[in-house]
């Protein structure tokens, strides 16, 4: 595990080697071009199999970074586990340590709302949020108080969209690739419309919401492609962004894809994104 030394400022804590407090990296020690996926193995396979002169990996505060070369190429690889949150520290503290334009490809796995196959692949065009809103289970709510609010779409980078969609269909001949809108959850659980007997959730219609309020083109949830969308857009210097999915769960029919499948989805998958990846011309 990387140290991260004492920092000063409560604002945006940099230790004395610039290293930003969570990814554990300083500036030059990031690649433009990031590959970013939630699960450590998943990112040690696609290193293992894909990087050529990868470098020790920088592992700190639950993100791993794998620094190397794609064709020749310079990329990182970066796991940084579930949630909105971590895909916030991974854009905001990236962007901080890299010069100039980047693009950030994420590869995952998601739950569909279409009629699928599980084991077929997805790339996001758009993306939602759904947030649980805790108010709506307060004795003093408001009486137009919603249980789960849902955003308006975001659009990913239209070109990076367009060339990793190439990529996926290209590389899996044998399977469906979906475009649609990701819908990113802050659950797992709850606000992606699983049914706990154990909790109070009130979302036995989420689903058929989210279905309904999108015309029927919500194709996925997970859980940090909304937050990469929205980002990339508000950030002040340029960040190119895209995501694609396998689809490991299929919500309408219960179905869940093996492991060994999904296994080799992961390589081949992470080979298209990084063949997307630095294809893509950051400077224009
Ligand atoms: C939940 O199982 C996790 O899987 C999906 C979700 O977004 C969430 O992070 O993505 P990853 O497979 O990349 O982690
Ligand atoms: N990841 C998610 O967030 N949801 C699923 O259903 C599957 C993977």
């Amino acid at each position: 595990h990387t140290k991260v030394g004492n920092a000063t400022n409560a604002n945006f804590p940099v230790d004395d080697r610039g290293a930003v407090y969570h990814l554990g990296v300083a500036k030059g020690e990031l690649s433009p071009r990031i590959l970013t996926v939630g699960d450590s193995e998943r990112a040690a396979k696609l290193r293992n199999e894909l990087l050529e002169d990868a470098e020790k990996p920088v592992s700190h505060r639950g993100f791993v970074i794998h620094n190397g070369k794609y064709k020749g190429v310079k990329v990182s690889i970066v796991s940084i586990g579930m949630g909105p949150s971590m895909m916030d520290f991974l854009v905001r503290e990236g962007r901080y340590v890299v010069e100039g334009p980047m693009a950030i490809i994420r590869y995952g796995t998601c739950g569909s709302l279409k009629d699928v196959k599980v084991g077929s692949l997805a790339v996001a065009s758009q993306a939602v949020l759904i947030r649980r809103n805790p108010d709506f289970w307060h004795q003093d709510k408001h009486s137009d108080c919603k249980n789960y609010d849902i955003s308006l779409p975001v659009d990913g980078d239209k070109e990076l969209v367009q060339t990793l969609t190439n990529e996926f269909r290209s590389t899996f001949t044998d399977r469906e690739t979906v475009v649609g809108i990701n819908a990113t959850a802050d659950s797992f659980y709850s606000s992606q419309g699983r049914i706990d007997p154990e909790f109070d959730d009130d979302n036995h219609n989420l689903i058929n919401t989210l279905i309904e309020k999108f015309d029927n083109k919500v194709t996925t949830l997970e859980m940090e492609t909304f937050q990469l969308y929205h980002l990339s857009k508000r950030s002040k210097q340029p960040i190119k962004a895209a995501a694609a999915t396998i689809i490991l769960a299929n919500r309408l029919s219960n179905a869940f894809l093996d492991n060994e499948t999904k296994s080799r989805l992961e390589i081949e998958g992470g080979r298209a994104c990084l063949d997307a990846l630095i294809k893509i011309d950051l400077n224009n």
